[in-house]
């Protein structure tokens, strides 16, 4: 897969690793980049020997938001009809989990983008925040709403409202990363947690993470009913029977994805 905006890789069995890189505009998240970005999760997803997806940008920076040369002319009627939205909605429809592995900033899409993945592997240096009111707008991607149930009411209120940027350590104290690594290993972790993921029982792993996502959506009796009728479902795949048996059998499990 050839791409001016993002690069593309296989650094590990069964992980895709996609790094944006347009360094010298700290990532900046213009059409054409969200373009192949959106492609290129497309392409992961529908590889069955993909099993996880991890997305980063470099040491210094993940992403500095939205570009906003690219932004600042536009009328609300452009704003609404160019796809900078549809990219996460994109990312939402992914049925293979996504990682972000964060270091330096993660601003405003950035962040967002950070926030649309399934988990977030943070470097030391991590800064995450929603910076937009200082440009006089808002979060338009999920800055607002998924950072709010990350990291409750009372924090999300400042970091929308008065740009507070948090640590990699408040981001994990408070619960919107999974794990805060050195710089130098950030990477190399958050690509094992991925190789461990894919290396699981993949209908197994697709439908946990819709349930668990499903969390965020439904009243909980919608949500438990959602879980009780993948669970018996799984009883219909290969996997199932293979993983039971071969515990029984004391030996390690051969998934097939049936
Ligand atoms: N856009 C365009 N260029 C950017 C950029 C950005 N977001 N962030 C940085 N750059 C560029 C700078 O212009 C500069 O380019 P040159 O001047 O060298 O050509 C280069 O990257 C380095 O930036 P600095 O010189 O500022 O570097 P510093 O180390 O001093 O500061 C910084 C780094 C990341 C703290 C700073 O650059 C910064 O504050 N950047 C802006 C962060 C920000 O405000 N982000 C929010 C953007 S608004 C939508 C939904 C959502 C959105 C859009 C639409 N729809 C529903 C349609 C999202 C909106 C946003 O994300």
């Amino acid at each position: 897969m050839e791409y001016e905006n993002i690069l593309v890789e296989r650094p590990v069995e069964g992980v895709g690793l996609i790094r944006l890189n347009r360094p010298r505009q700290f990532n900046a998240l213009n059409s054409a980049l969200l373009s192949e970005l959106s492609d290129a999760f497309e392409v992961l997803d529908r590889d069955d020997a993909i099993g996880c997806i991890v997305i980063t940008g470099n040491d210094k920076v993940f992403a500095a938001g939205a570009d906003i040369k690219e932004m600042a002319d536009a009328g609300a009627v452009e704003m609404l009809t160019r796809d900078f939205v549809g990219l996460f909605d994109r990312i939402r429809a992914v049925r293979k989990p996504i990682i972000a592995a964060v270091s330096g900033w993660a601003l405003g899409g950035g962040c967002e983008l950070a926030m649309s993945c399934d988990m977030i592997v943070a470097s030391e240096s991590a800064r995450f925040g929603q910076p937009e009111i200082n440009l006089g707008v808002i979060p338009g991607a999920g800055g607002t709403q998924r950072l709010t149930r990350a990291v409750g009411k009372a924090i999300a209120m400042e970091m929308v409202l008065n740009d507070r940027r948090l640590s990699a350590q408040e981001a994990y104290d408070f619960g919107l990363v999974n794990r805060v690594a050195p710089v130098e290993s950030y990477l190399d972790e958050a690509l094992e947690l991925a190789r461990s993921i894919a290396s699981r029982a993949p209908i197994a792993v697709r439908l946990a993470k819709e349930a668990v996502n499903k969390a965020f959506e439904l009243p909980l009796g919608e949500g438990l009913e959602f879980e009780r009728r993948n669970f018996y479902f799984l009883f219909a795949t290969e996997d199932q029977k293979e993983g039971m048996k071969a515990f029984l059998e004391k030996r390690p499990p051969e998934w097939k994805g049936r």
